[in-house]
């Protein structure tokens, strides 16, 4: 590669003294030029290599949060049966090596996957080696990793067998079955020249089904067009899409929010919850899951809608409905679209009919996002003994 590069650049500057002998002093920088322009690093500074922000229907095609797979571990090798033999040593008793075992399968968590999208159906462990003469075992299969996302549940048949919730965290999903054994390892006294082997042992198999729930300190919860993505655009770094029509966000997006001190705190944009979500209505059951995972709720509240404390309290019904006692999570309300005009009204009801604390702002000015996100930071103190997760 450098060869070719030197020949190029040596090329080229004879190319330019031989111009510039002509007298044609212009046309060697236009060469050079076009000659840097063709390469990949200054492409990039002059901006080409800016991404383009995922659509809400692709972001759909690369989020997947629950996935049944089949998972067979690899089976065990076959014992061998031979006898030694050489010349001059024509009894040289039994050598046939043990099989080696069969490949485990193991689910492990990795914090760089943000997906289930990228595991298949099925998995199969790799199986051990044979036992082979002159004593030689069978290699035993290495095992195969399922790399899953922090917050992964394994279950089967519906109960929880793994609540995988830390980097690097492993669950053997199946054992590989264990190898045979070889006819030398029958010798014995009695029998001097046993022909007996055992072949190794089948992998176990079964069906799971992997669930993912988001996790994250704060939720936040709302009914369609609240203003949810835009708050959580707002107070963190995450960039989900914002419009002006129900159900803009299909899949749960996690920001996050950074304090001065190094803290950083997971807030996730879950899909909009409708009348009738603990029944599957709308995008339903699947979102209400993830609600569960997150240690505290903010609730979100659109103020130009005519009754918002009714929202409210049919948010609250729908978790309840869900699980007893989700909506008594620790939560603060927020109150939404404060810019519009007749909220103030609606703001000074809501405070007379709910007795927690209200925090107003409007997520599209950013007017007192920060009172949000000192709160954020005051829930979070308030309860780090009862994260379950470390971060
Ligand atoms: N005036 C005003 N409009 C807002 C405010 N926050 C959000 N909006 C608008 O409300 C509409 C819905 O906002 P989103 O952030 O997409 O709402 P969402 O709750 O994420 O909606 P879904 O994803 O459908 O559940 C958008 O047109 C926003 O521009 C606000 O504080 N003031
Ligand atoms: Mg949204």
């Amino acid at each position: 590669m450098k060869l070719v590069i030197w020949r190029i650049l040596s090329e080229a500057l004879a190319v330019r003294s031989g111009n510039t002998a002509a007298g044609g002093s212009g046309n060697s920088t236009v060469f050079i030029r076009n000659l840097s322009l063709s390469c990949k690093l200054c492409g990039k500074t002059q901006g080409n290599s800016k991404k383009k922000e995922l659509t809400e229907k692709k972001l759909t095609r690369y989020f997947v949060d629950q996935r049944r797979v089949k998972v067979q571990a690899g089976s065990g090798g076959d014992g061998c049966c031979s006898f030694h033999s050489e010349p001059r040593k024509e009894w040289g008793g039994p050598d046939g090596g043990n099989g080696g075992n069969g490949g485990d399968i193991i689910i492990k968590v990795n914090k760089q996957i943000k997906s289930l999208s990228l595991i298949s159906s099925s998995y199969r462990g790799e199986n051990g080696e044979s036992g082979r003469s002159k004593n030689c075992y069978g290699r035993n299969a290495d095992p195969k990793y399922i790399q899953v996302p922090i917050g992964t549940v394994v279950k089967e048949q519906g109960r929880t067998v793994a609540d995988l919730a830390q980097h690097r965290q492993e669950y053997v999903a199946v054992h590989g079955g264990a190898g045979g054994k070889g006819n030398r390892f029958f010798l014995s006294n009695e029998n001097r020249a046993p022909m007996t082997t055992t072949s190794g042992e089948k992998g176990e198999e079964r069906v799971l089904q992997l669930e993912l729930r988001t996790m994250a300190h704060a939720g936040l919860v709302g009914f369609p067009n609240a203003g949810k993505s835009s708050l959580l655009r707002a107070i963190s770094n995450a960039r989900p899409a914002v419009a002006a029509y129900p159900f803009t966000t299909l899949n749960p997006h996690v920001g996050v929010v950074k304090y001065r001190d190094h803290e950083q705190l997971a807030v996730a944009d879950i899909p909009g919850i409708i009348r009738g979500a603990h029944l599957n209505r709308g995008l339903g059951l699947s979102f209400l899951r993830h609600i569960e995972r997150c240690r505290f709720l903010l609730f979100v509240l659109d103020m130009s809608s005519p009754e918002p404390w009714d929202e409210l309290h049919c948010l609250r019904h729908e978790l309840d409905q869900y699980e007893a006692g989700l909506s008594k999570r620790p939560h603060a309300i927020v109150a939404n679209k404060m810019d519009l005009s007749d909220t103030n009204e609606k703001l000074e009801e809501l405070k007379r009919r709910v007795k927690q604390r209200i925090i107003p702002l409007s997520a599209l000015t950013g007017n007192n996002t920060e009172e949000l996100i000192i709160h954020l930071r005051e829930l979070y103190d308030d309860h780090t003994e009862e994260n379950p997760f470390s971060w």
